[in-house]
This record gives C-alpha cells, sequence and structure tokens, in this order.
C-alpha cells in the first residue's frame, strides 16, 4: 500500500476523554474514530488488524471442528420472553419497534436466537454434537462506555455454541474450545490466564471459566498462585483457612464501649488501639429488596458475588443510609450482629476469631469481647469475602496467592439445559425418547482484543504490533522522495518485497523524515526499512520496532533476511 494513498490520519494528541493507553494509541495512529459514544469507526489501519484476528480465530476454530455461520442482530423479543431473559435485563438490552410496532432487540448475545434454529433443524441424536459460532456485531447499552475498544456498546463478538446429548459430550466441546482458546490467544501475541468465574446471569450448570489478558487498566482481579496453575476470578477465588489457636473461650462478657464520631474501621483501630484482624465489620444489604447482615472480619471486603450465590438473589445492593438506620437503629458505621432482627450471614474467618469488636447498633456506641456464637447466632456461616494477596492457596501447600488486573477476552459456559428447556429445543434419543439438548456458550471479544494487544504492546513512541495482527509486516521509509535514487531503490523493493507475498506500508509521502518516522513509531509495524544517504552504497537500515536494533544491509539481504523469517500465523 502506498502511504500518498493510505486513508489514515496521524494525531499529535489523544483527546482528553481518551484515558487508558490502547484508546489514546489507536486513535492518535489513525485506527479507529468515534461517532458517539461506545461507537466506533474501524480505520483501515484497524480494520485490518481486525482481519488479522478473525483470520486466527477462524483458523483455530475450523481446526475445532465449528461451523461458522451469521445470525442476525434483530432478534423477536418473543424469543427473550419464552426464555425467561426479557425481564431480567433493562435499559442494556436495546429494544425497538419496527413498522407493524413488532418489538426487536439488538442482540447482545445470541443464546435464544441459536437455540431457536437449533430446535428447528435437529430432531435426531444422529445429528448431534455440532458446534457453530458467528463472528458478529453485538449491541449492550452500557450506562459508562468507556476506555474505546474495551468496553463499547456496538462491539464485535465471536460467539460459539455447542450442542451434545450428554455431559461427557458437553465436556468434551467445552474442552475443545478451551484449547481451541489457549491456541487464539497464544497466537494473538496475548499474556493471558484461563479463570475459573462466576456464570452470573447467564446461569448454566456446571463451570465456566474466563481468559484474562493481563494489564494493570483491567476491570477484573484475578487471584494467581505463585506456585501451582490455581488461577480464579476474584468473586470466585479462594484462599486456605487460616488456623487459629482453638483453646478454650475465656472472653469475658461483652461490654458496650462509647465510641463518638467513630465512624470507619480506621477511626474505630486508631480510637480502640486494636487492629483491623479485631474487628467484626458488619453490612447491610438488601437482597432482592430485602435487608440482610454480612459480617466479615475487619481486614477482609464482602464479596457480593458470593453472597448473592449463597443467597440465590437476583440483586444485591449496599443499603442506603436510611434503610441501615431503620435497620440497626443507628447511623452507618455502628452496625453489629447484636439484636439485629434479620438475617445474619457469617464469613467463616470470623466464627473462629476469640473475640471481635463490633458496633453496637447505636449511634456513637461499639462493643467489645462479642463472641460469635455465644453472643450472635452463626447459623449462615459461608465463604463470604475477597481473598487476599499473599494468602496461601487452597489448591496446593506452598504456594501464595498474587492479585492481578485482567482484561476478560474471553468467556466460556457450560449452560446445559437452561436454553434448551425453556425453549423446548429437544431430539428423540436411540430409544425414541425426547430429550433436552445440552449446550455450551462460548465468547471472545474481538474488537476488545484488538485493544487487549496493544495495552500489552506498546512504548512510549506508540504501538508496537506482533507481526500476525500487524496491519502491514514492513514500514518501507525513502527518507526524501525527491532523491531519485532512494526512490528508485524503495520501489524495486517494494515490488520485490510484493512479489513474495509480504504486506508493505510504503511511505512515499512528500514528508520531511522526522514526520515519517514519528508516524511510523506510532503506527507500529513489525519491520521498518529506511532507504536513506548509505543507498548510494547499495545499504538500507533495517529495525524491527520491538527492538530497535538498527542494521545496515544490502537490499539482497533484506530480501533474505524478511523472506526466511519466520512466517507468522
Ligand atoms: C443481555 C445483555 C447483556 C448481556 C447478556 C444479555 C452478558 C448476556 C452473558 C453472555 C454469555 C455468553 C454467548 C457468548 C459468550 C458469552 N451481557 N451476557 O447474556 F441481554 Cl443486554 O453473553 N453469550
Amino acid at each position: 500500500m502506498r502511504q500518498s494513498q493510505l486513508f489514515a490520519n496521524t494525531l499529535r494528541e489523544a483527546p482528553a476523554e481518551a484515558e487508558v493507553t490502547s484508546h489514546r494509541l489507536l486513535l492518535r495512529a489513525g485506527f479507529i474514530r468515534q461517532l458517539a459514544a461506545g461507537i466506533y469507526i474501524f480505520m483501515p489501519l484497524g480494520l485490518r488488524v481486525l482481519q488479522n484476528v478473525e483470520r486466527i480465530l477462524r483458523d483455530e476454530l475450523e481446526r475445532a471442528g465449528a461451523n461458522e455461520l451469521l445470525m442476525p442482530a434483530l432478534q423477536p423479543t418473543e424469543l427473550w420472553k419464552e426464555s425467561g431473559r426479557y425481564d431480567v435485563y433493562g435499559p442494556e438490552l436495546i429494544r425497538l419497534t419496527d413498522r407493524h410496532h413488532r418489538e426487536f432487540a439488538l442482540g447482545p448475545t445470541h443464546e435464544e436466537v441459536v437455540t431457536m434454529l437449533m430446535k428447528n433443524e435437529i430432531n435426531s441424536y444422529r445429528q448431534l454434537p455440532v458446534t457453530v459460532y458467528q463472528i458478529q456485531t453485538k449491541f449492550r447499552d452500557e450506562r459508562r462506555p468507556r476506555s474505546g475498544l474495551l468496553r463499547g456498546r456496538e462491539f464485535l463478538m465471536k460467539d460459539a455454541y455447542s450442542f451434545d446429548t450428554t455431559w461427557d459430550g458437553l465436556n468434551r466441546s467445552y474442552r475443545a474450545m478451551y484449547d481451541a482458546y489457549h491456541r487464539i490467544f497464544e497466537r494473538c501475541g496475548l499474556t493471558f490466564r484461563a479463570v475459573e468465574a462466576d456464570a452470573g446471569a447467564i446461569g448454566g450448570e456446571g463451570g465456566t471459566h474466563e481468559f484474562m489478558a493481563l494489564a494493570d487498566i483491567g476491570e477484573d482481579t484475578i487471584a494467581v498462585c505463585t506456585h501451582c496453575g490455581y488461577s480464579a476470578n476474584i468473586e470466585k477465588a479462594i484462599s486456605r483457612e487460616e488456623c487459629f489457636e482453638t483453646e478454650g473461650n475465656t472472653i469475658p462478657k461483652y461490654d458496650k464501649i462509647h465510641t463518638p464520631g467513630v465512624h470507619t474501621i480506621k477511626e474505630l483501630t486508631e480510637y480502640l488501639k486494636i487492629k483491623p484482624v479485631n474487628v467484626m465489620k458488619t453490612l447491610i444489604y438488601l437482597a432482592d429488596g430485602n435487608p440482610v447482615a454480612v459480617i466479615v472480619r475487619g481486614d477482609h471486603e464482602v464479596n457480593e458475588i458470593k453472597v448473592k450465590n449463597a443467597l440465590g438473589a437476583e440483586t444485591l445492593t449496599l443499603s442506603e443510609t436510611e434503610t441501615t438506620e431503620s435497620v440497626t437503629g443507628a447511623k452507618t458505621g455502628f452496625a453489629g450482629p447484636i439484636g439485629l432482627s434479620i438475617p445474619l450471614l457469617v464469613d467463616k474467618v470470623v466464627i473462629r476469631m476469640k473475640w471481635g469488636i463490633t458496633g453496637a447498633n447505636e449511634s456513637e456506641y461499639h462493643i467489645k469481647n462479642v463472641v460469635p456464637g455465644r453472643d450472635f447466632s452463626v447459623e449462615h456461616v459461608g465463604d463470604f469475602r475477597n481473598v487476599k494477596e499473599d494468602e496461601a492457596c487452597s489448591r496446593c501447600e506452598e504456594g501464595k496467592l498474587r492479585l492481578v488486573k485482567g482484561i476478560e477476552v474471553g468467556h466460556v459456559f457450560k449452560l446445559g439445559t437452561k436454553y434448551s428447556e425453556a425453549l423446548k429445543a429437544r431430539y428423540l434419543d436411540a430409544n425414541g425418547k425426547e430429550q433436552p439438548i445440552i449446550m455450551g456458550c462460548y465468547g471472545i471479544g474481538v474488537s476488545r482484543i484488538v485493544s487487549a494487544i496493544v495495552e500489552q504492546y506498546h512504548d512510549e513512541r506508540g504501538i508496537v504490533w506482533p507481526p500476525a495482527i500487524a496491519p502491514y509486516r514492513v514500514h518501507l521509509i525513502p527518507v526524501s522522495i525527491r532523491d531519485d535514487m532512494q526512490r528508485k531503490i524503495a520501489e524495486d523493493l517494494y515490488d520485490a518485497l510484493r512479489q513474495i507475498g509480504i504486506d508493505v506500508l510504503l511511505d512515499d509521502r512528500d514528508e520531511r523524515a522526522g514526520v515519517k518516522f514519528n508516524d511510523s513509531d506510532l503506527i507500529g509495524l513489525p519491520i521498518r526499512i529506511v532507504v536513506g544517504k548509505d543507498a548510494i552504497h547499495g545499504k538500507v537500515e533495517y529495525v524491527e520496532r520491538s527492538e530497535n536494533n538498527k542494521q545496515l544491509l544490502s537490499v539482497e539481504e533484506v530480501v533474505m533476511r524478511i523472506n526466511t523469517g519466520d512466517k507468522f500465523r
């Protein structure tokens, strides 16, 4: 491609609203342009990157035996009513009516559509198993779209769905996708971890993994063991139980203490000269609108996903001040387990505390020498907290948990029969008996991957594309297009490289060298060849964007070097 014809304007600065690096660089390098909040145009350079990701996806999914199809974005909302999800999603599900006043949704995902398709296509066990996938635009009206392609309202997803007659079959289909995902993310050059995850609203009976691209700006926190392979989303992660001295409890009767103006754990520990581990922190939540109290040790955080799952609640929100006051009779910061008339969820670390300080459910008062079981009910004990950095791994003897940030680029689920039962997608088994199809679903954020790669591959000068993803393999730059010899050598090299199938961007613009080099650093193609003053000695400069290792080579050597470079897949 000649850069004088390329539609790509680089920017010296990114707009102020672009905060994360990938968003800033993709805008500055001319890969994307924003149309509206969370809605982007893929410019020519950005589209070539997207197509490289799609090429890898199709190659690996073909290898895994999946069939590509394409489903509509417009979905009759009757399907969502039939699956029971019509009311689960609020404003995030974009709904519209057609000219006949029939209601449709712009598809955020396609479980209902693909299950309806299979209901009509599959009627015998002999037709199963089958896995289908699509690479298709999804719509989710995020309240706060942000970080460019990382959280958009219209984005590209690869979503696959597997259909089996047995759970064993699902496990095989799941494994095939799980392994394909490893190969896909490796080929994209991503540093990632597959982590045990929470199934969330999608439900499904068993097992789900998220694929997290490691990046500090990632929205997810994952716990990773330093020793064994254990890794889990913090929503689900568990650590090994701490051991506690268990000798008898000779704690005196609990006793109220005046703690004026002490609202936070920090103020409480300073005021009473105690440590957070001596505090039993009580928080009031509304589970599906009903108040519940959750108690965790003062140095721990409540894990709302674990609480919600334990209660089987659809929604769980921290109660507002007035609810807290009406439930506890005290201002926020003085809640405690003693004397509450609402369900008490006690974290299992708390029940092994010999004593603790809690709120008195009376403003400006706390209680000391509180003993779990003696002074409040420990009927509902469970794991209701987030694991912490450096806690012992629950899977191996010597590992410690590290907490790192990740960008969710893939998510695989064992759905079971949740959708096939709801939509009556059944088949006749070998005995002629009707059975519900057993499903799995598997997503990859295709446009999100582009940003995740930039987050992992950039430096202070711009993007550093992995070769398999880069829009072009080589940036061929004659320093001065007005110098006949430089231009001729560049043109000959351009033809020679394209003849051996190398994608080359030839910077044939009549621009100063500095402009060309800054743009080249920003766009970030893997190999740069500069035809400059050494051209009279038949030498050109060869440099790899990731190494910055300039070398003077002959034109023949350059062609040889690039041609023998490992064939990036
Ligand atoms: C909705 C809206 C947003 C959603 C969903 C439904 C997330 C929804 C979960 C999934 C599960 C899997 C197939 C590919 C892999 C992920 N956000 N999810 O179901 F109506 Cl507005 O999408 N789907």
